[in-house]
């Protein structure tokens, strides 16, 4: 769209993109604010996904003819397109999953069960997603490692003076989350990956919630290991990526076993493809993986560094709004220092008795643990409702957001 960073995003051209969005409810316009679950598909990503059924679907890597030939090239120039987006060399440390989950499992399994033994430690944060910690919390178990977990203060940030004391030469593994899906924290990675790195020991980035939100450079990071899925960015279902330093993902053995991750199998033995194919066993998801590259497009177009102000902004609003009403708590570090969502509870009503009122608005939000028990647990909550922002987003939903909370309190008064 060529307008400068800071130019507020042109949300009508952009909704207009999302058709979804004109679904109405009990006579309401859809308010979709649950974007940290999964966000909706523009009509260039959708486009592509039909112009690959429609045009050139053949499995990728086992044909000669023209069609296999086309697709194998689209996937594969897919991974080049995410390795851009992302700042990866290329190609060979783009592994594409299934979702950020299969990410860490991944990394999990195939060098964790490996590497992991006692004596050693993967230090984690007391907000990770159970994506990460439930993971290394059973490879831990079967390889005799011990987790430990970075503390949070009471605005929902990292100690980093406990960090700089957890992370010592024991420590192997160092996962953290980039931006929290609950707290809305964004934590200082490139910092975590400097104290991992004085002790040799690899660094995980979960950026499910920040690679779709803000501009993410893997090398700026120093991430090691990071992961993402293509749903929560205007992606397909179905396609997530792995990033892997290209020297650590050489030394790593294959995660799954199969066709296309070899390159000679005999009777007795095997020996692996070439990066990033050794980690891709089977018929991978390629009509996801194509979209994946068409929604890097499209979020390039208006602008990662856009998108995350336009977010931040949203957010800060609705923290200003929901903090202002004395029987809302709202969790995690004040409006200026937040990612794009807001969790929170209104006093004497459950998180999801409050969600299916707002529904009755049209509102969707997510009410629950979000994945983050232990996390709610400090909290000294069961669950949160959330509100999380995207692209298409306005202040006027946050404004119903508000109302819709409102008539909640007044139904439970
Ligand atoms: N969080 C949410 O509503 P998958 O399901 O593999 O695509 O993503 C897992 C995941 C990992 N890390 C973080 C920080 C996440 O937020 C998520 C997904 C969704 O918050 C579903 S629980």
């Amino acid at each position: 769209m060529g307008v400068p960073e800071t130019e507020p995003l042109d949300v009508g051209r952009i909704r207009a993109d999302f058709p979804i969005l004109d679904r109405e409810f009990g006579g309401s316009q859809l308010v979709y604010l649950d974007n940290a679950a999964t966000t909706h598909t523009p009509e260039p990503v959708v486009e592509t996904i039909t112009d690959y059924y429609r045009g050139y679907n053949a499995n990728v890597h086992r044909g000669i003819h023209h069609l296999s030939q086309e697709a194998s090239i689209a996937y594969e120039e897919a991974h080049d397109r995410v390795a851009e987006f992302i700042g990866a060399v290329g190609r060979e440390e783009i592994v594409f999953t299934k979702n950020t989950t299969e990410g860490v499992n991944l990394v999990a399994y195939a060098w964790g069960l490996n590497e992991l033994g006692p004596g050693d430690e993967v230090v984690m944060t007391e907000m990770e997603h159970h994506a990460s910690l439930v993971t290394w919390q059973q490879i831990a178990k079967k390889t005799g490692a011990e987790v430990k977990y970075i503390p949070i203060d009471e605005q929902g940030t990292l100690d980093m003076d406990a960090a700089a004391e957890l992370i010592t030469d024991d420590t192997a593994m160092v996962s953290v989350i980039h931006a929290s899906n609950t707290l809305g924290t964004v934590n200082p990675v490139s910092e975590i990956a400097d104290l991992a790195h004085d002790h040799d020991a690899y660094v995980f980035v979960d950026a499910a919630q920040s690679v779709p939100n803000r501009p993410v450079d893997v090398q700026e990071l120093g991430a090691d290991f990071l992961a993402f899925s293509g749903h929560k960015m205007c992606g397909p279902t179905g396609i997530g990526v792995l990033y892997g330093r290209e020297s650590v993902l050489e030394e790593m053995e294959p995660y799954l076993y199969g066709g296309d991750m070899i390159l000679k199998v005999t009777y007795e033995d095997a020996t692996w493809n070439e990066l990033p194919w050794k980690f891709e066993a089977g018929t991978p998801n390629i009509c996801e993986g194509i979209a994946l590259a068409a929604a890097c497009d499209y979020l390039d177009e208006i602008g990662m560094e856009r998108i995350q102000k336009h977010e931040e902004r949203l957010a800060q609003y609705a923290y200003d709004e929901l903090t202002a009403m004395d029987d809302v708590e709202v969790y995690g570090p004040p409006g200026d220092q937040r990612g794009g969502l807001v969790a929170f509870n209104l006093e004497s009503v459950h998180a999801h008795d409050l969600s299916s009122i707002v529904n009755d608005y049209a509102v969707a939000i997510r009410a629950g643990d979000h994945c983050t028990q232990p996390l709610h647990d400090k909290l000294g909550v069961a669950a949160s409702a959330r509100a999380s922002f995207y692209i298409y987003n306005t202040r006027e939903e946050v404004d119903k957001l508000v109302a819709a909370v409102d008539e909640a309190r007044q139904l439970f008064a």
